[in-house]
């Protein structure tokens, strides 16, 4: 039986998104799982897999600290856009393809977002001079007119088209072995009431935003029959809203089937309590009037100064509301936001795993 609202117009009855649906709503029966961006690509102590003969396959810091993996796991196809054979965090392409596939196959959900370049001022090959940030990249809000210069009639059409054309192209890879395209979930133009993205609050108008994310949906969803990816709606925290101003921006109920927030304490312990509270308490309450469902599509402490963070700050907090996931930005060396065995913080991430409602991967599996 379908569940969650998704509209009639671009998703049937049963598509495989509607399916992960499903399977998400049965989940979220026993609790919320555990989340991991670039989970299996490298980690806090150690350079990706994909480089040099040596390569660990299935090597994961959320594997080592509890022995098992994340219930999710995200991806990020920041490059695909320009044919980079690697994304902005040089983790190769093929290699995001077959650690997707291997997730899914192992019984996993993928989730994935992009970070496209900016489509006015990057240079042809990506970035300027090979910088990450921010000339040329997702970062650069020198601008205000980007959105405008790639919505239908704008100077950069064309070439935003093309881009969109290679993000299918990858996306259209992403099949099982018996070619059964995987399940996504699929959130881009993420934290946009934040003004840190080209597609960001102040950089476009209302109506602008509202076209880009349509332009993106239904090119993917009508001309290119994508049926597989369940679409995420993922502002950032912002402690402030109000119906009215949540839906200046919201794509409709029949663009959206789960309502995400993205949501890292950079300041106090004190103002992200209050924010995200304040926040799910909205979120919760408006994807339940609508029939969405609720995750936490990013979120995190960098470098983990707090070493019970999780349990202490974050836990009880979701532990509050009806959220699917939780999803915990990548291991990097320089900036991680999850568990690695060596680290103060692996104790309280062993608690987090015993937790009777945290779902890591061996849980889902037996619930499939
Ligand atoms: C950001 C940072 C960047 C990274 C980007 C995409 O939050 O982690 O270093 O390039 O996400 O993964």
């Amino acid at each position: 039986m379908m569940m969650v609202a998704c509209g009639t117009r671009e998703v049937k009855e049963n598509t495989i998104a509607e399916q992960l649906a499903d399977r998400l709503l049965t989940l979220r029966q026993n609790g919320y799982m555990m989340g991991h961006q670039d989970a299996p690509m490298y980690g806090v102590t150690w350079d990706g897999t994909y480089k040099g003969d040596s390569a660990e396959l299935g090597k994961c810091d959320v594997l080592a600290t509890v022995g098992d993996y994340p219930a999710v796991m995200g991806f990020d196809l920041g490059g695909i856009e320009l044919g980079d054979t690697k994304n902005l965090d040089s983790v190769p392409f093929n290699r995001i393809h077959d650690e997707l596939i291997a997730h899914y196959e192992r019984g996993g959900i993928v989730t994935v977002s992009w970070h496209p370049r900016n489509p006015l001022t990057t240079a042809p090959r990506g970035g300027l001079d090979g910088q990450k940030f921010p000339e040329g990249s997702a970062w650069d809000v020198a601008d205000t007119t980007v959105v405008a210069s790639i919505l239908p009639g704008g100077s950069q059409h064309g070439k935003f088209q093309s881009w969109m054309q290679k993000l299918g192209d990858f996306l259209q890879t992403l099949k099982t072995k018996d070619g059964q395209p995987v399940p996504i979930i699929f959130r881009p133009w993420h934290e946009n009431n934040g003004s840190w993205f080209w597609w960001g609050q102040k950089l476009c108008t209302d109506n602008e935003f509202r076209s880009l994310w349509n332009m993106l949906q239904d090119y993917l969803t009508e001309d290119r029959g994508f049926s597989n990816l369940l679409w995420s709606y993922s502002p950032n925290l912002d402690g402030q809203w109000t119906e009215e101003r949540f839906l200046k921006r919201y794509p409709g109920n029949d663009r959206v089937m789960l309502i995400g927030e993205d949501a890292y304490q950079w300041g106090t312990e004190e103002d992200f309590k209050r924010d995200l509270r304040a926040d799910l308490t909205f979120l919760s309450g408006f994807a339940e009037k609508n029939g969405k469902l609720l995750a936490m599509t990013e979120c995190g402490l960098k470098n983990m100064p707090d070493s019970t963070w999780w349990t202490r700050v974050l836990k009880p907090i979701m532990n509050q509301y009806p959220l699917s996931y939780f999803l915990l930005w990548r291991n990097y060396k320089e900036e991680y936001f999850g568990p690695s065995p060596e680290l103060p913080c692996a104790a309280d991430f062993k608690k987090l795993y015993d937790a009777e409602n945290t779902l890591f991967l061996k849980e889902i599996e037996k619930m499939r």
